[in-house]
Formats: structure tokens, C-alpha cells, sequence
């Protein structure tokens, strides 16, 4: 495998072969110096010109384009006079691997790109330092968040994305032809997250695309995204669930931070604050109370019973001021607005909640009903009728009282570097871009 180049220290005074971009090459009167690049940082390779056996190298180097790759064998040397962490490579041969065209904007310069061409050119896009180290920030969360769900002895599952009946709610549904009959792309893994804990496996998460046909050009939204999800057996209440995904929440950020928390700070001007347990909770009622009182906000009211973008920005704002977190618990919306899977107690409260951060919802979790009767009966008052018949079969035949929640990795990285979704995306999808 190749030698990434923050891997290089270990490699000086030694015989290596490198391959890279051709990141600048700087061609001097006595010596010819070409910066490489990987994913992990830049080199400098030193040509002398004054040496005859280097002709044939300087030939290929002052025929090649910036941005082409090259395959190069020489020795490593350390020398402190280079800036690039006091090495350089001396080339014994040169191979080109690929030449590049001129691109088609300076991708080292986004500032007057508009964000539509960076997209349809992504993996140029992508080779800027910001956006590059953006794809390894969320490898790097999501790594955390996995190993601490492994080593609480969950098991990762990966559910069906062609599915035969929407499972969150039929309007923002993408239908797709399926030979002679319709099918649909998965909103959330919901319905089988729960059906493995009603097969008894007890812990179960999937990190997975979700589909949502919602024509909303937000800076939050997209129409596909990736849900890490979330679902246990044997909880007392949702409680559990909202203390379980601080700990997981908690866990990721740590990862980040201590892996990535200076650059972050650096390079996008934001602080990584591992937050205290418990996070603050509110019930939405009090929440508008507090909004009102506060802020001189109030809810539209379509939107009663609910939170909605304006709402989820002030709960922000309330959170700093009241509680100093960034985080925010809003229990109790109506069961109106909420699915039919999560449960209610005896007074009709809805034993689910979602998670604000930073201003935006980045979690729905909750307390799963799982006594088939009571199941039954949400459905039907939802008119939820056939489409659901095999999902309520799930919970016939013993299901443990459990729950869970879907945390929106796309909104989690967005958050965490200020970014838009269609900066944060790997590959933006929304209701104008399915290309590239
Ligand atoms: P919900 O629909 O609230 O809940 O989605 C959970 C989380 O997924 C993210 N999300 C989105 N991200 C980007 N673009 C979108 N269009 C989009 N829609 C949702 C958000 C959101 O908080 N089955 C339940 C979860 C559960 O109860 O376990 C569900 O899907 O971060």
C-alpha cells in the first residue's frame, strides 16, 4: 500500500517509492522543487539541476500539469531547511500515473465559487484542506459513536431500502417501480430495527442511507441522507433512551475532539464542547412559555403540538442562556404530530422526544409501543391500515418493551463545522441534484 505522507518521519534515510498529486512545482534556477499531496498532507521532492543523471526527471516534471499524479521512487531524506515538516524526497525516477486537464475553478479559492459548480465538480471540490478534512471529521465521529455502541455489546444490522410500504408517513415517500408492482425507498429503518428487537437481539444500530421525497430547499435538508439509528430492548422509559444517546453523543465528540479538536479550531473557528450530563429537558409547552416570555416568539398555529425551524433556533438561544448547553431535550409534543410507534401513557403523553443542537433537531427518539392492542389502536386512529398490517404482526408473539432514536449524521458534521448541508454532504442529494 502506499506510504501516506504523515506517515513519512518513519521512512528517512531510506530507499521509498511515493505516489501523490502534483500539488505546485516550483521551478527555481538551480533546482526544480515539486510540492506531492495526499489526503494526509504535502511533501517536497528536490530535482537538483546541475545534476546530469536528473535531465530525464526534469524533462517529465516541466511537461506535467499541476494536479496529475505521479508514481516516484527516490530517497528520504531530512533536511531541517524544509518548511514541509524537514523533509524532502530525491527522485532517482519519475513515473506519471494520470496528467490532469486546467481545472475548471481553483479549488484552493471557494470563496467566489458558487456552491452549484463545486458540486458538480465534487471531487474537485473535495481536495480543498477544509472539505477534504470535513470527510475525516465525520469518519471519525461516527467511529467513535460505533465503538462505543460495540463495545456495549450492540450489534450492527443492515435493513432493506427497497421496502413495500412507507414507514414513516405516505407523503414524502419516493415510489420506484418493482417489476410489476410499486415499491418504495426506506424513510428510516424503523419498522426493522424494531423487528430485530422483537427477533430478541436485544441492541441493534444501523448506519444507513434514509429517503425522503420532501421538496424543502433548507439549509438542513436532503433527500437522501445517512441516519445513524438506534434501538434497545428492556427500557423502563424513554428516559433510558435520552440517557443512552447522551453517553453515545458524548462519546463521538470525545473521539473528535481529542483526534481532531485543534483543527476544528483552527480551520473552521469552532470550539468543540463535550457537554455535562444530564442534558437539559423541556416539555414543549413550557418550552413556547419560555419562547413567548423570552423572545416574543409564537408558535404558528399550524405548527402547535410541534416544533418548527424558528422554534428549534431560539431553543438554541434558550438553552446557552438558561442552561449553558448547546444541547436541549424537547419531550411531550402531541401525538398528533408524532408516528404511531411511539408510546403514550395513560394521559395520551407522547413518550418521545427530539434533540436540538446548536439550533437544529438532530435526533426523534423514543419509548417504542410494543403491546400489539395498544399498537392496533395508534395505527387505526392514524388511518394506517394495511400498509402497516405486517409491521404490527412484529409484536404478536413477545416483544420486549424497548426503544430508540435516529440521529441525522449529515446534520451531526454540519453542526460541528458550521457548514450548509450541500457543503457537508460527500454527495449532496436534493430535489434539483442527482448528479454527479
Ligand atoms: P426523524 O424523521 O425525525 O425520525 O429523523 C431522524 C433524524 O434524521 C435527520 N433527518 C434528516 N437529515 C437530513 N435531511 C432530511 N431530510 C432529514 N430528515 C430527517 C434529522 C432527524 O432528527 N424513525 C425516526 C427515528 C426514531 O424514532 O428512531 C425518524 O426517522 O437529524
Amino acid at each position: 500500500m502506499k506510504i501516506n505522507i504523515d506517515k513519512l518521519n518513519n521512512y528517512i534515510d531510506k530507499e521509498i517509492t511515493f505516489s501523490g498529486y502534483v500539488d505546485a512545482i516550483r521551478d527555481k534556477k538551480w533546482v526544480m522543487f515539486v510540492i506531492l499531496r495526499d489526503n494526509t498532507g504535502k511533501v517536497q521532492m528536490t530535482i537538483e539541476k546541475s545534476e546530469e543523471s536528473n535531465k530525464e526527471l526534469l524533462d517529465i516534471m516541466s511537461n506535467l500539469t499541476v494536479e496529475s499524479t505521479i508514481k516516484v521512487e527516490g530517497k528520504l531524506i531530512g533536511n531541517e531547511a524544509v518548511k514541509l515538516g524537514g523533509i524532502e524526497i530525491i527522485p532517482t525516477k519519475i513515473e506519471v500515473t494520470s496528467v490532469a486537464e486546467p481545472l475548471p475553478f481553483d479549488y484552493n479559492n471557494l470563496a467566489g465559487v458558487n456552491i452549484d459548480t463545486r458540486l458538480d465538480y465534487r471531487w474537485l471540490d473535495i481536495r480543498n484542506e477544509k472539505n477534504m478534512l470535513a470527510r475525516q471529521i465525520e469518519s471519525t465521529m461516527v467511529q467513535g459513536m460505533r465503538e462505543f455502541l460495540y463495545s456495549k455489546d450492540f450489534t450492527e444490522i443492515h435493513t432493506p431500502k427497497i421496502i413495500g410500504a412507507a414507514s414513516e408517513s405516505g407523503s414524502s415517500v419516493f415510489k420506484i417501480e418493482y417489476f410489476d408492482r410499486d415499491a418504495y425507498l426506506a424513510q428510516s429503518p424503523q419498522f426493522y430495527k424494531q423487528m430485530a428487537v422483537a427477533a430478541g437481539m436485544n441492541r441493534v444500530f444501523e448506519v444507513a442511507p434514509c429517503f425522503r421525497a420532501e421538496n424543502s430547499n433548507t439549509n438542513r435538508h436532503a433527500t437522501e441522507y445517512t441516519s445513524f439509528d438506534v434501538e434497545f430492548s428492556y427500557i423502563d422509559s424513554y428516559e433510558d433512551v435520552m440517557a443512552f444517546e447522551e453517553d453515545l453523543l458524548i462519546a463521538g465528540l470525545t473521539t473528535v475532539k481529542e483526534k481532531y479538536g485543534e483543527k476544528i479550531k483552527e480551520i473552521f473557528n469552532k470550539e468543540i464542547i463535550i457537554p455535562t450530563k444530564p442534558f437539559p429537558r423541556i416539555k414543549l409547552k413550557e418550552l413556547y412559555q419560555e419562547l413567548h416570555e423570552r423572545y416574543n416568539f409564537d408558535i404558528p398555529t399550524e405548527d402547535i403540538g410541534d416544533m418548527n425551524a424558528e422554534a428549534e433556533k431560539l431553543t438554541f438561544k434558550l438553552a446557552k442562556e438558561k442552561y449553558n448547553s448547546e444541547f436541549m431535550f424537547v419531550t411531550d409534543y402531541a401525538a398528533t404530530k408524532r408516528p404511531f410507534y411511539h408510546m403514550r401513557d395513560d394521559e395520551g403523553r407522547l413518550q418521545g422526544y427530539d434533540l436540538i443542537w446548536r439550533g437544529t433537531e438532530i435526533t426523534s427518539g423514543a419509548q417504542r409501543e410494543h403491546r400489539f392492542d395498544e399498537l392496533c389502536k395508534n395505527a387505526k386512529e392514524k388511518g394506517l391500515g394495511k400498509d402497516v398490517e405486517f409491521y404490527l404482526q412484529f409484536f404478536k408473539y413477545g416483544c420486549p418493551p424497548h426503544g430508540g432514536f435516529a440521529i441525522g449524521v449529515d446534520r451531526l458534521t454540519m453542526l460541528l463545522l458550521g457548514l450548509t448541508i450541500k457543503e457537508t454532504q460527500f454527495i449532496f442529494r436534493g430535489p434539483n441534484r442527482i448528479e454527479p
